[in-house]
């Protein structure tokens, strides 16, 4: 999975980059996942991508990660919502019973292109979006992000679930946590899912096989008056449509959102939110890590290619004999990854990094913000 992704990531700039790419078919972006998955299959198993990113908790534990709230937050500050009888889990016989918790679908996933949303990591009274400025500069290349995502979550080959665990109480509960998982349509049609009637099925790739707890989430949730304010996060994001899907890694995420009164609180339930913003900080060294792994299993190079400048920026050194056998590797990410011209650019990027994940006062990732909408959604089944 990690190394599909990390060729995916590769391809995005792949596509963005060139200029005299044609536009990407479906079928010629199946014929190229095909063939990143051979090739993935021939190298070593790489290590959990979670596992060795710094700030990411392993456990996105159930009893925990609440521990800071204060008594006061506690508080019932009187239902918005009309009175539920039924919460997940529940004892009650006459409650619906199963494994997951109410759920949100996403329906609208749009990375702001500016500094106009969604949270100051910066702490100097402005938002910040370095991804949105990066994505907005791409599209000087003819790539749309947001118009991949949009087409690819309206065809459902983008599923994001949210999943609301030991919500107890209406409007505020502190033992409140939040799972995010990618998914796939429970039955063949998609329609009723945009409309807030679908069921869905868990990828069993956002579950931690070791711990079968879910890989990403939200750690510190709480609920006032309706407002969802759900952080210490991480989370992967996905940009597809690119090629396959371009993936990323998101820590120190952030979503807040509307509930909208006609949850349903209850196993299996439904939950509508509105004006979602979702921020967080992609980290620069996992970033050029997963090029390098890419270059890695590229067979054309072979080797990692990037290494670290000092200034932020990473240089990338591609022999004329690598670089000439790349232009006739079948795999897109290994094409462009193989060019020097691309490889700079790709490199360049590093120093574009605005946010201190670790507080040593340098900056190590690239903040991100985006709004969300989300319908209900029924969690059936791994
Ligand atoms: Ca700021
Ligand atoms: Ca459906
Ligand atoms: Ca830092």
């Amino acid at each position: 999975m990690r190394l599909i992704s990390l060729l995916s990531i590769t391809a995005l700039f792949a596509l963005s980059c060139s200029n005299d790419a044609a536009p990407i078919s479906s079928s010629d972006t199946q014929e190229d996942v095909s063939k990143e998955k051979d090739v993935s299959a021939d190298i070593p198993k790489t290590k959990d991508m979670a596992a060795d990113t710094p700030k990411i908790a392993n456990d996105m534990g159930r009893d925990e990660g609440n521990t800071d709230m204060t008594k006061a937050d506690t508080v019932d500050m009187g239902p918005d919502f009309p009175p539920q009888t039924c919460l997940f889990p529940s004892e009650d016989v006459k409650c619906p019973q199963g494994p997951y918790g109410p759920g949100t679908f996403f329906t609208k996933v749009e990375i702001v292109p500016d500094d106009s949303c969604c949270f100051d990591f910066t702490k100097d009274g402005d938002f910040d979006n370095e991804i949105g400025k990066i994505l907005t500069t791409l599209g000087a290349f003819g790539i749309n992000a947001n118009q991949n995502i949009a087409t690819a979550i309206q065809e459902g080959s983008l599923v994001y679930l949210l999943e609301y665990e030991s919500w107890e109480n209406e409007t505020q509960d502190s033992d409140l946590a939040i799972n995010l998982y990618f998914g796939s349509d429970a039955a063949p049609d998609f329609a009723d899912n945009l409309l807030g009637m679908g069921d869905f099925l868990i990828d069993s790739t956002s579950i931690n096989q070791a711990t079968q707890e879910p890989k990403w989430g939200f750690k510190k949730v709480s609920v006032k008056d309706g407002n969802l304010d759900a952080s210490d996060g991480i989370l992967r994001l996905s940009f597809p449509g690119l090629l396959d899907a371009v993936r990323m890694e998101i820590v120190d995420a952030r979503l807040t959102a509307k509930i909208d009164p006609s949850a349903d609180l209850s196993a299996g339930g439904r939950v509508i939110i509105s004006e979602g913003k979702l921020s967080g900080a992609f980290l620069r060294e996992e970033f050029f890590a997963s090029l390098n792994e890419a270059a890695t299993i590229c067979t054309c190079m072979g080797a990692s290619i990037f290494t670290p400048r000092g200034d932020g920026n990473y240089d990338c050194d591609i022999s004329p004999a690598q670089e000439a056998a790349c232009q006739l590797s079948p795999v897109q990410g290994c094409r462009f990854l193989g060019s020097k011209t691309t490889c700079r650019v790709l490199g360049n990027l590093g120093s574009r990094t605005d946010v201190d994940t670790d507080n040593d006062q340098v900056t190590d990732a690239f903040s991100f913000g985006a709004l969300i909408e989300g319908t209900g959604a029924k969690i059936v089944d791994l």
